[in-house]
């Protein structure tokens, strides 16, 4: 039997998310929240007790002692599902990588249309990192190498992935040590298919020791690589107002809404949406112009670097199309839902695929080529330009919030130093005082398993209370920034003491945006430069820190998991683990899940633990906050401490009489003038 239907109030914290749905269920039309209530997950298989790798199976492991056909037991069987899901996540970050790559490539030998090199000066200081000569040499010619440098490194069958000296040198002497650096990007991933085939690898952990060689070729090969080219193309992200919500749909505007991943694309269909021909197409179609927005970390990459709006997170690209009010909605690849297209046929929207990795049955393809960009993305406006006409009756939420993205680590490398002394030590100085408790990184999906967005911004403004400086990527951040979190001042009522005196003086949000999925590679520099500027040990398993993924529920998250651990992280994830299930009832028999946190401790200094409940969640995340700060001979976090000397104080003494302000400043009576 069915089970019953979520509220619209349940299914989501966000009203404009639940105005449509309600408008949903008024026109009779399904959505992932309603699929997701009609369809519990499979018992079996959301535990990791079902393999199906080869054809005598598939087999379910659900009694105490009971094999597969060809004997494999639960803990082999539910280490192969999961390092299957890493190697898939693995693969599709780091492929995005190499698209970007290749556009680099392309770029530096003038085959493209519309790029330039935008920031010469990370193009420089990378190449120099990798000993590519600079002097000398224009930025197309630095460019040329390095992206040959970066391609060579996914088919690369010896040695070790290039980028991983960026990790703290006592991070690469471990993973040497332990033999899980990374040879080349693909060569990790196309051996945790073959150790996964039938009758290969059955030690779960030896299978899980290549899941973090494996992860960490993301980590620290593909998804760094994206973020690096992404920069050097499109900008290093600085801080930029933008709005988020399904709000920022204009009525009388053709609305185009790109999704997915890949910034190549939707970094032109920007440039084409500013220039007179399409502005005037609009207008002559009727429209006052063209509004662009985004959706999931599509959304993230253009709202970092050129402020364009996000109309949601991963939950709301079904309910953007509700509105009727998008002309086109232009994927390319990753967390775009097949139902985009069934939904579509209810309204005008015009469903258009883009990648020549990913076709949708139903949907318009326009192929995407770099070589004619710019004409492409003027294509694409004509195309939903041309269909404005087709609208029909619009119902747009009246809800949009504005934030400051923007975050990169060069940005918080610069806001903390100064121009002329950029430098993380008063980062590290903070930490150390106790003004901020520690930092965690929320990052992550949404899953219609658990109430949207809620479980992000519960996490979020619980450990914002408790002085921890968060920063965010991916759907989490824009979960937040709907809540008005990642706006400087406005969120500062919400935080702690100490926290709010950073913010107050640094002049930042206590929530910093920063980036897209692949962009948790920037939250892996930040570890860097932390235990790079000294005074919080020397190496990030010391650091206070703790990474988490409230509603995670792509493969690509279990890669991002396991490479922050392979880094010394603690990560935490909510919702169900994959490897939950325990046929037997004999404690400590849930051997791949101990493996996870104990083991993986015991080797890395990092673990991966399954938490569903948010306050475990953050009762978790401040226990290892603290610990890592006793071990580092730091002042036990005191949160009366702090906060007499930010703003707010300042505020205070304004309103006393002039003496009483120097005896309050100063500390000792003070003669009247
Ligand atoms: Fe069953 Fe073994 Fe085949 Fe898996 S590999 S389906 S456990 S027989
Ligand atoms: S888009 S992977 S739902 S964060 Fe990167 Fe959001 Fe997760 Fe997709």
């Amino acid at each position: 039997m069915a089970k019953k239907r979520r509220t619209p109030q349940e299914a989501s914290i966000d009203p404009s998310t639940q105005e449509m749905l309600i408008l949903a269920d008024d026109l009779g039309i399904g959505t992932a929240f309603s699929r997701a209530d009609d369809m519990p997950p499979c018992p079996i298989g959301a535990d990791g007790m079902c393999c199906k790798i080869c054809s005598m199976g598939p087999c379910r492991i659900t009694k105490d002692g009971q094999t597969g056909v060809c004997g494999a037991t639960i803990d082999t069987i539910q280490a192969r599902n999961l390092i299957r899901a890493i190697a898939a996540g693995a693969a599709a970050h780091s492929d995005h990588g190499r698209d970007m790559a290749f556009t680099l490539k392309a770029v530096a030998n003038d085959e493209t249309e519309g790029y330039v090199i935008r920031d010469v000066a990370k193009l420089r200081t990378l190449a120099a990192l990798y000993d590519i000569p600079i002097d000398d040499r224009s930025p197309k010619e630095i460019a040329n190498d390095l992206a040959d440098l970066y391609i060579a490194q996914f088919g690369q069958q010896n040695g070790r992935v290039v980028l991983t000296k960026r990790a703290p040198e006592k991070r690469q002497k471990l993973w040497e040590k332990q033999g899980v650096m990374p040879r080349g990007v693909d060569r990790e991933v196309v051996e945790a298919l073959h150790r996964t085939h039938i009758g290969d690898d059955q030690d779960y952990e030896h299978i899980m020791h290549h899941a973090v060689r494996t992860a960490i070729g993301d980590g620290w090969g593909g998804s760094l690589i994206a973020t690096d080219v992404s920069d050097i193309l499109f900008g290093t992200p600085a801080p930029v107002l933008g709005q988020a919500n399904l709000g920022v749909l204009k009525e009388d505007y053709v609305n185009v809404v790109v999704h997915g991943h890949e910034p190549t694309l939707s970094e032109m269909i920007v440039a084409a949406s500013q220039t007179p021909e399409i502005i005037e197409y609009a207008k002559e179609a009727g429209a006052k112009g063209v509004q662009l927005s985004g959706i999931c970390c599509t959304a993230n990459e253009i709202l970092m670097r050129q402020g364009i709006p996000a109309a949601g997170n991963f939950l709301q690209q079904e309910l953007a199309i509700l509105t009727g009010a998008v002309e086109a909605m232009v994927v390319d690849v990753q967390c775009i839902m097949q139902a985009l297209v069934g939904l579509a046929d209810n309204f005008h929207t015009e469903i258009i695929t883009t990648s020549k990795k990913v076709k949708i049955r139903g949907a318009t393809h326009i192929q995407f080529d770099e070589h004619k960009a710019l004409t492409i993305a003027k294509d694409i406006l004509r195309h939903a330009i041309d269909n404005f006409k087709n609208r029909g009756k619009v119902q747009i939420p009246d809800m949009r919030t504005d934030l400051v993205p923007g975050f990169s680590h060069e940005y918080i490398n610069y806001m903390l130093g100064g121009s002329y002394r950029a430098s993380f030590r008063p980062l590290n100085d903070a930490i150390m005082s106790g003004r901020i408790r520690g930092v965690a990184a929320i990052v992550g999906c949404n899953n219609p398993r658990s109430q949207h967005d809620h479980l992000h911004t519960y996490v979020t403004k619980e450990l914002l209370k408790q002085d921890v400086l968060i920063v965010e990527t991916g759907c989490s951040s824009i979960a937040c920034a709907k809540e008005g979190l990642l706006l400087g001042e406005a969120g500062l009522d919400r935080v702690g003491p100490g926290l709010r005196e950073i913010c107050e003086t640094i002049g930042i949000p206590p929530v910093l945006h920063m980036g897209s999925c692949v962009d948790n590679s920037r939250i892996l520099t930040v570890l860097t430069q932390v235990v790079e500027e000294g005074g919080l040990g020397d190496d990030i398993d010391q650091v206070p820190a703790v990474g988490l993924a409230p509603e995670w529920m792509s493969e690509k998250a279990l890669s991002i998991g396991t490479y922050c651990i392979a880094s010394g992280a603690y990560v935490i994830f909510g919702g169900s683990s994959p490897v939950s299930g325990k046929p037997t009832r004999v404690p400590d028999s849930d051997l791949v899940t101990q493996f996870l946190s104990k083991g993986w401790e015991e080797l890395y200094g990092g673990k991966l633990e399954f938490i569903p409940d948010p306050d475990e969640m953050i009762k978790a995340t401040l226990e290892h906050i603290d610990k890592k700060r006793a071990d580092l001979g730091l002042p036990e976090y005191d949160p009366d401490r702090f906060g007499e000397s930010g703003d707010a104080r300042m505020l205070e003494l304004e309103a006393l009489p002039l003496t009483e302000r120097k005896e309050a400043i100063y500390g000792l009576p003070v003669a009247g003038d």
